[in-house]
C-alpha cells in the first residue's frame, strides 16, 4: 500500500477553505489569506503553551532569556502574536483583542476588509496548571476599508462572517465556520497541518451535561437557579445531568459542541452582565453552536441579535443544544 505511507491526501484546513472559496466565483481568495495568518497564530501559541510548563519547571518564568529581555507573561505573547499575524496578512482594517482598552486601527498601507475580533488566550489563569485554553476569535467585513469606524466591529453577531476558536489541549484542535456549518481541524505536530478530524459537527439536540460555575449560585437569579435544580433533581422520571466545569471557556463550548449539554454564564447579583464578552466570547461561540444545530441565548433574547455599543461589553450567556437551551428560555419567559 504506497498510499498508507504519506498521507499527502489529506484535507488540510487550506485545503478545505480554498474548496469552500472556490463556491463563490466572486471570491478572490482573501479570506483564505486572512485565514492561514489566524492559522499561523494558533501554531505559534500552540508551541508556546506546550514550553510553557516546561520553562516554568527550569525557571524561566520571570527571568531575563538570552537577549536579555524578560520573559514575556503568555497572555502578552499572544496578544502580539496575534496582531502581528494579523496585521501583517494585508487583509484587516480593525482589530480588537480582550487584551487591548482601544481598538486597533490598521495602518492604510497594510489594510484589507476584514475586521478581527479576538481573545488570544482565553482562560490564561488555567495555564499554570497545565488545563486546556485556546484562542477565540470572530470576523466582521468592514463596510467601507478606506473609511473604517467602530461602526465597522459594533454589529450583530448576525452578521459575523466566521467565527471559531483554538483549543491548546491534550491536542490542538481548531474548529471553524464560514457560516455554512462547523468543521474541526487537529494539529498534526509532525507536518505542522490542521487536518479536518471533525467533519461537519452537529451538536446532540438534547444533552447529558450542565457546565457552570456553582460557586456563584447564592447570587444567581431564579431562572438559573431553577434550571440548575433541574438537572440535579428532574421531576420528569429523567436521570439527573452530569456536572463538568473546567473554568476556561473553550474547552467548556468545545466538550459541550462534541458531547451535547448547555454551558451557562449567567448574571448575577455581583455581575449583573454577566462575565464574559459580547464580541470575542459570547458572540464567535454562539456562532458556532448555531451553525452546529444549537442555540445561545442571553436571558433575553438570541445572542446573536444583540448589538453592541462598546467593543468589551460583557453578556449573560447560555448555549449549547437546541432542547436543553429551550428550557432555559422557558424558565426567563415564566418570569416575565
Ligand atoms: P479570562 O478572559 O479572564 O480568561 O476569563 C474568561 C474565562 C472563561 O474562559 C471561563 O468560561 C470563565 O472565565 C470562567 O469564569 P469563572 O472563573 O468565574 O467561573
Ligand atoms: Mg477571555
Amino acid at each position: 500500500h504506497v498510499a498508507d505511507a504519506h498521507r499527502t491526501d489529506l484535507m488540510t484546513i487550506t485545503r478545505h477553505v480554498l474548496n469552500e472559496q472556490s463556491k463563490h466565483p466572486e471570491s478572490k481568495g482573501d479570506f483564505t489569506i486572512l485565514l492561514s495568518h489566524i492559522v499561523l497564530g494558533c501554531k505559534f501559541l500552540c508551541s508556546a503553551v506546550n514550553k510553557a510548563g516546561l520553562a516554568k519547571l527550569i525557571g524561566l518564568a520571570g527571568e531575563t532569556n538570552v537577549q536579555g529581555e524578560e520573559q514575556k507573561k503568555l497572555d502578552v505573547l499572544s496578544n502580539e502574536v496575534f496582531v502581528k499575524a494579523l496585521m501583517s496578512s494585508g487583509r484587516t482594517c480593525i482589530l480588537v483583542s480582550e487584551e487591548e482598552e482601544e481598538a486597533t486601527f490598521v495602518d492604510p498601507s497594510l489594510r484589507g476588509k476584514y475586521c478581527v475580533v479576538f481573545d488570544p488566550l482565553d482562560g490564561s489563569s488555567n495555564i499554570d496548571c497545565g488545563v486546556g485554553v485556546g484562542t477565540i476569535f470572530g470576523v466582521y467585513m468592514a463596510k467601507d476599508k478606506d473609511n473604517v469606524s467602530l461602526e465597522d466591529v459594533l454589529q450583530s453577531g448576525k452578521n459575523m462572517l466566521a467565527a471559531g476558536y483554538c483549543m491548546y489541549g491534550s491536542s490542538c484542535t481548531l474548529v471553524l465556520s464560514t457560516g455554512n456549518g462547523v468543521n474541526g481541524f487537529t494539529l498534526d505536530p509532525s507536518i505542522g497541518e490542521f487536518i479536518l478530524t471533525h467533519p461537519n459537527i452537529k451538536i446532540p439536540k438534547k444533552g447529558k451535561i450542565y457546565s457552570i460555575n456553582e460557586g456563584n449560585a447564592k447570587n444567581w437569579d431564579t431562572p438559573t437557579a431553577k434550571f440548575v435544580e433541574k438537572c440535579k433533581f428532574p421531576k420528569d422520571g429523567s436521570s439527573p445531568k452530569s456536572l463538568r466545569y473546567v473554568g476556561s471557556m473553550v474547552a467548556d463550548v468545545h466538550r459541550t459542541l462534541l458531547y451535547g449539554g448547555i454551558f451557562l454564564y449567567p448574571a448575577d447579583k455581583k455581575s449583573p452582565n454577566g462575565k464574559l464578552r459580547v464580541l470575542y466570547e459570547v458572540f464567535p461561540m454562539s456562532f458556532l453552536m448555531e451553525q452546529a444545530g444549537g442555540q445561545a441565548f442571553t436571558g433575553k433574547q438570541q445572542a446573536l441579535d444583540m448589538v453592541p455599543t462598546n467593543i468589551h461589553q460583557r453578556s449573560p450567556v447560555f448555549l449549547g443544544s437546541y432542547d436543553d437551551v429551550e428550557e432555559i428560555k422557558a424558565l426567563y419567559d415564566a418570569e416575565e
